[in-house]
């Protein structure tokens, strides 16, 4: 039986913050309900003016059955001690005070990271699915009085919640691109200074072993690719229908496996798409050949996150990765005319004066590497934020830089004394050398 929902992108940034992206993750989902034949509205309250208002008058005008409510993000990271789970628990309770006899569902990575201690404490949450839910949302919707053996299914049982095992299978090869016509993309046209608005999935799945990170929990291990070609068809669709020029692909890691990327980049060139993109690149598989590839193909920004300054602080951190593994690929990117960014951690396990001396070496490294071109864009330095089930979250249970009852829905972040303060002296650091380089101020 067809049922009418509406679909809700919850607050995903800070009020200020400019920088927004298109939700991907409620426009594939409308794009399956409507398939299965239902009656689908979306909304996303990061490009309204006054968000509340717009979600009030969007319930009250469509009246779905069922309201879908995806939170993408807890809180911003970045060292920042904002939530948002008011804005997503307000939002909640909107739903269920104007229609109470809705079905509120929710789901998203910030929910499927948490989804009994958010179902706990939002009580008027009828059901979650956690994880992925091409498969999983129409089926419940298909049995919402009585759901059972649905992939990633959250549900009440008396005052419990339960959680079934998310879905990591959904068939990527069979990908279904989403339909940009449920949102479009020229709603987000020049929000943003940096971020691309529109993300593109070229596979899902993360099988690296990083000791602090949640991807390989919310995709699954291991990698499943889209169809080179299929991406390629749904970039030159974006970029045709709706004049898209700028793209992110989403992937955990973009240049894994080997060759794939590689494939998309080909096919880009052969069918003579000018458009740019960007993503996640891991160092250890980039090489002279595929970075030339890469950048004639449109990348416009070599984004790494090799998060370990030394090879202690790597070693810690599970990376696989060693500081010359880092310098190679920084050579490689810095020879190009394309801009890198790197994301590294601070103040990680293990943390002393020779791990900060080291640090402090592998950034002059990179400014040096890259003071020919001045192509490195910027360098962020972040502590770790603490997520549940990660090794490192049981690290800081056994240093006692957590309780074990310590509630890790709110901001909490791995930085033990007695180098709480080293994120800001590698960040003066670091912005001497970005700021001077662009200015073109000899030191
Ligand atoms: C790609 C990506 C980015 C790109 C986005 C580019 C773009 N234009 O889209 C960039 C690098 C810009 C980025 C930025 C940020 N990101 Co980000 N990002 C990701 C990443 C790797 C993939 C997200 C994605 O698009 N997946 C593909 C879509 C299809 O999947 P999905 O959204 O999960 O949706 C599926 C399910 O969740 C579910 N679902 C979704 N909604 C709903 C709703 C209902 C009702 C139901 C039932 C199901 C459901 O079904 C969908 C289909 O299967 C994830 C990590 C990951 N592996 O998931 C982090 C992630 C989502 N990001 C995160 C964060 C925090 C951020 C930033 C705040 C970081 C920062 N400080 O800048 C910003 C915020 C940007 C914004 N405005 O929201 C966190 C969120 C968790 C948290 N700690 O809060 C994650 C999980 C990474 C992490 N570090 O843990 N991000």
């Amino acid at each position: 039986m067809a049922v009418r929902v509406l679909m809700v992108q919850t607050p995903s940034v800070e009020g200020l913050s400019p920088e927004r992206v298109y939700p991907i993750g409620i426009v594939t989902l409308a794009t399956h309900l409507k398939r299965a034949g239902h009656e689908v509205e979306l909304l996303d309250m990061n490009i309204e003016a006054d968000p509340f208002s717009a979600l009030k008058e969007r319930l009250l005008g469509c009246r779905p059955e069922v309201v879908g409510l995806s939170l993408r993000n807890i809180d911003p990271l970045a060292n920042r001690t904002s939530s948002l789970i008011p804005p997503f628990a307000t939002a909640v309770r909107l739903v269920a005070a104007l229609l109470p006899r809705a079905w509120i569902v929710a789901g998203g990575t910030g929910f499927s990271l948490f989804p009994r201690r958010i179902m706990g404490e939002l009580k008027q949450i009828h059901y979650g699915i956690a994880g992925e839910a091409e498969t999983s949302l129409p089926a419940l919707l298909a049995s919402l009085d009585n759901p059972s053996g649905i992939k990633g299914l959250c549900y009440r049982k008396g005052e419990k919640v339960l959680v079934n095992r998310p879905s990591v299978d959904y068939d990527l090869t069979r990908y279904v691109v989403p339909s940009r016509e449920v949102l479009l993309p020229r709603l987000y046209q020049g929000i943003n200074n940096y971020v691309p608005v529109m993300g593109i999935e070229t596979k899902r799945g993360c099988p690296l072993k990083c000791s602090y990170c949640v991807y390989p929990r919310l995709q699954g291990k291991k990698l499943r690719c889209r169809q080179p070609d299929g991406v390629v068809d749904e970039i030159e669709l974006l970029h045709k229908e709706y004049g898209v020029k700028d793209f992110h692909f989403n992937d955990p890691v973009v240049n894994l496996p080997s060759g794939h990327l590689e494939e998309i980049c080909r096919e880009l060139l052969r069918r003579k798409i000018s458009i740019a993109w960007s993503g996640f690149f891991r160092e250890d598989h980039l090489d002279e050949r595929n970075i030339r590839l890469f950048e004639e193909a449109g990348c416009n920004c070599f984004s790494f996150s090799p998060d370990g300054l030394c090879d202690q602080s790597l070693q810690a951190l599970g990376k696989n990765l060693s500081q010359d593994d880092i310098l190679k690929a920084a050579g490689l990117a810095a020879g190009t005319d394309v801009v890198t960014m790197y994301h590294f951690m601070v103040n990680v396990p293990g943390e002393n004066t020779r791990t900060i001396d080291s640090g402090l070496r592998l950034l002059d490294r990179l400014y040096e590497l890259h003071s020919l071109k001045r192509n490195l864009g910027t360098v962020v330095l972040n502590n770790i934020r603490l997520m549940p089930g990660t090794p490192l979250a049981e690290t800081a249970i056994k240093e006692g830089v957590i309780r074990p009852d310590t509630d890790l829905l709110y901001p909490v972040y791995y930085n033990p004394p007695p180098y709480e303060a080293l994120r800001y002296r590698l960040e003066a650091y670091h912005l001497q050398k970005n700021v001077f380089m662009w200015q073109e101020v000899r030191q």
